[in-house]
């Protein structure tokens, strides 16, 4: 059985020319957004990051295949296509031995950045602790992958429909660094500011790249969460965003809605609640991300 990465013409280029690459998930095309918008937000995003001067590779598993970089009529066909399936570290080796399509969260993202030597990856907002997780168990694989696999993830933080207090509480227990970029509080997603503080705060994309090559030196595993504040003028501000999480929660409890169909559930019942409000604002931060991600990554050096 033999295995190969499937590059993009232009992450192929990259990879010649010593041009820094930013990886980019799928997830968020295929079950965090509706379409049109979906793909819209995803060429955006990737724009974003060509204007920087890096060049992106969204990831995605299509007939089997992992591809490092989606060509402009893959991106589309995956933003249309229905029943794709979410691959998280569980899944992702079953779909491609079997020759399935799949979307890739940020765990699996991050396995295949890091297979394909990418080290810095930009998405909205990362997998955490559900609130219940006491009762549900229900944490998601994207923390234990921080803590494995080494590649810095920017976010805006843990999405607001989580437990961020718990969320932070299991990454310090495994060990992987949440600095977030230009304020003492965590962002929560949606608005800027939580009244959380952040473990750690770094003010230049330069020393977030010193960080993550640092933990290579001293020899320690996994990666970096970086949360970068949503911009102000795009915020949903946390009053009139909590009323909307809360009500999407019990709705979710209602419909026993587990697993997988959570954080996609969860989602998409915020949209509606919004008028496409919460669409809007997530557009504007992936976007933010993407653009310090690519400065991180052109930091760091090819
Ligand atoms: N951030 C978004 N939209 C999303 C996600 C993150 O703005 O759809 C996805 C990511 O792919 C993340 C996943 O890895 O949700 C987490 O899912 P779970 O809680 O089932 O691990
Ligand atoms: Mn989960």
């Amino acid at each position: 059985m033999t295995f190969d990465l499937t590059y993009s013409g232009e992450v192929t280029a990259a990879r010649k020319a010593g041009t820094p690459v930013v990886a980019l998930e799928s997830t968020i095309i295929t079950h965090g957004m509706p379409w049109p918008q979906n793909v819209e937000t995803a060429r955006l995003v990737e724009d974003e990051i060509r204007r920087a001067g890096a060049v992106p590779a969204t990831i995605a598993v299509l007939d089997g295949r992992l591809h490092i970089g989606l060509e402009a009529d893959q991106l589309d066909a995956l933003g249309q296509a229905k029943n794709v399936a979410k691959l998280s570290r569980a899944d992702i080796a079953a779909c491609i031995a079997t020759g399935g399509t799949g979307a890739t969260t940020v765990a699996a993202t991050m396995i295949a950045a890091h297979l394909a030597g990418i080290r810095v990856f930009a998405t909205g907002g990362i997998g955490g602790v559900h609130r219940g997780a006491e009762q549900s168990f229900d944490i998601s694989a994207d923390l234990r992958e921080l803590a494995e696999t080494p590649v810095t993830v920017v976010a805006a933080g843990a999405k607001a429909i989580l437990d961020i207090p718990k969320t932070m509480e299991v990454l310090e227990t495994l060990g992987v660094p949440v600095i977030t970029y230009g304020q003492d509080n965590l962002p929560a997603f949606w608005s800027s500011s939580s009244d959380i503080a952040s473990p750690l705060r770094m003010d230049s994309a330069a020393d977030i790249a010193k960080a993550h090559l640092m933990r290579a030196k001293l020899g320690l595993p996994g990666g970096q969460l970086i949360a970068n504040p949503i911009p102000v003028k795009d915020q949903i501000p946390n009053d009139i965003i909590t009323p909307i999480i809360t009500a999407a929660l019990n709705e979710a409890e209602r419909q026993a809605i587990t697993a997988k169909r959570v954080t996609p559930f969860l989602l998409d019942n915020i949209f509606h609640a919004t008028n496409g409000m919460s669409l809007t604002a997530n557009i504007a931060l992936v976007r933010n991300n993407a653009r310090l991600a690519a400065a991180i990554a052109i930091a760091m050096g090819a």
